[in-house]
């Protein structure tokens, strides 16, 4: 069951874009702006409607973390739960591109950082979107649909994330062969490259032994490998081992991670590290940048 779409005082979108509430009455009264009204005759407006302005006039002001929730004076907001999540999932449901971008990048600039975009907003509307499929209640092509648009809102993050500084640590990454998720992979290039890292993502659907020959070339500090979706488990494991074999002759900690990697798989492979979420990623990068010993191989098992 989809969440009722949110209506919002004038008071909050004003301050969410930056403007007088005079400003937005008048928006309103012209019909510039859709709102409903309530019997006290206060003027309403939706969530999306403050979204599409937004997005339409491009407020130098916005703060449109402010529409998702009241923000006491003073006050440190905490991460809010539910309300990006509605809508996000509503926007990809509509495939309303555009202002599903909108939100991303302005909870992004608003303090929500990759780590954060990725684990808890991204990861679940994505969880409900694959749940709308399996139900039936979406189609294969909005799940593409929805995955194209996070994908543009999270390239573009990531490219403005700067260029790859000379001196900073070197992160390539990527999805094995038959495996075609592109989600997590971008989400990690940009918590590394928001740490500093210089990143080399490689996409999905890379044969090991290929990803190994980038590791031999580029001797990178860190080789992040995501695994959405496992075509055969037992060939895997055959490539993988001597993908790491290649990997660790060059210095480099191997860290996994994605939803095909089941605890059983994984107590057949050896690596530097295992993550269930992007903190975790995080979290191995920053000691590996620190040069703490945990980031060798042959010091696995920091989850
Ligand atoms: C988008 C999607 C697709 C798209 C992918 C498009 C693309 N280019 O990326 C397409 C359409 C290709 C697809 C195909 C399939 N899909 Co699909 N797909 C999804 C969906 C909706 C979202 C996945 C996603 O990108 N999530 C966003 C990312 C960011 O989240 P995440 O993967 O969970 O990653 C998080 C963590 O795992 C972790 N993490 C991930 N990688 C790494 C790496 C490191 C180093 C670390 C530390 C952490 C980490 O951090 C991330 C953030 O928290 C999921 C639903 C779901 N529940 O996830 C179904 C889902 C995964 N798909 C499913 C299935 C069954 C399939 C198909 C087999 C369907 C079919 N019959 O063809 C195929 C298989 C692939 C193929 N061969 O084509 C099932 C899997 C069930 C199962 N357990 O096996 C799911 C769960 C849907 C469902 N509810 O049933 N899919």
């Amino acid at each position: 069951m989809i969440a009722a779409e949110p209506y919002l005082k004038t008071q909050r979108v004003a301050e969410a874009l930056g403007i007088s509430v005079s400003t937005v009455k008048r928006w309103v009264d012209s019909g510039m702006i859709r709102a409903a009204r309530t019997a006290g005759k206060h003027r309403l407006i939706p969530y999306s409607e403050a979204l599409r302005l937004a997005r339409e006039h491009g407020f130098p002001e916005a703060n449109l973390e402010l529409l998702v929730r009241p923000v006491a004076p003073g006050t440190t907001p905490a991460r809010p739960e539910r309300e990006p999540l509605d809508l996000l999932e509503r926007l990809l449901r509509e495939g309303r591109g555009p202002e599903a971008r909108t939100l991303i990048h302005s909870l992004y600039r608003s303090g929500w950082n990759a780590v954060a975009l990725g684990d808890d907003l991204i990861r679940p509307v994505m969880q409900r979107i694959g749940h709308g499929w399996m139900a039936g209640s979406l189609d294969v092509y909005q799940e593409h649909e929805a995955t194209g648009i996070v994908t543009g809102a999270l390239r573009d993050l990531a490219d403005r994330a700067g260029e790859d500084r000379p001196d900073a640590p070197l992160a390539i990454g990527a999805n094995p062969e038959g495996d075609p998720y592109v989600l997590a992979g971008l989400l990690a290039e940009l918590v590394l490259r928001e740490m500093g890292w210089s990143v080399r993502n490689l996409g999905c659907n890379l044969p090991l032994q290929s990803l190994a020959q980038a590791a031999v070339r580029y001797r990178p500090r860190l080789i992040y490998m995501s695994v959405a979706h496992l075509k055969d488990e037992d060939q895997f494991v055959r490539e993988y081992q001597s993908f790491f074999a290649r990997a660790a002759a060059v210095g480099s900690a191997v860290i996994l991670g994605g939803q095909a990697l089941g605890p059983e798989v994984r107590s057949r492979l050896v690596y530097a590290s295992h993550g269930e979420r992007l903190a975790h990623l995080a979290e191995f990068a920053r000691r590996l940048s620190s040069g703490s010993p945990e980031g060798t191989p042959e010091n696995p098992g920091v989850a």
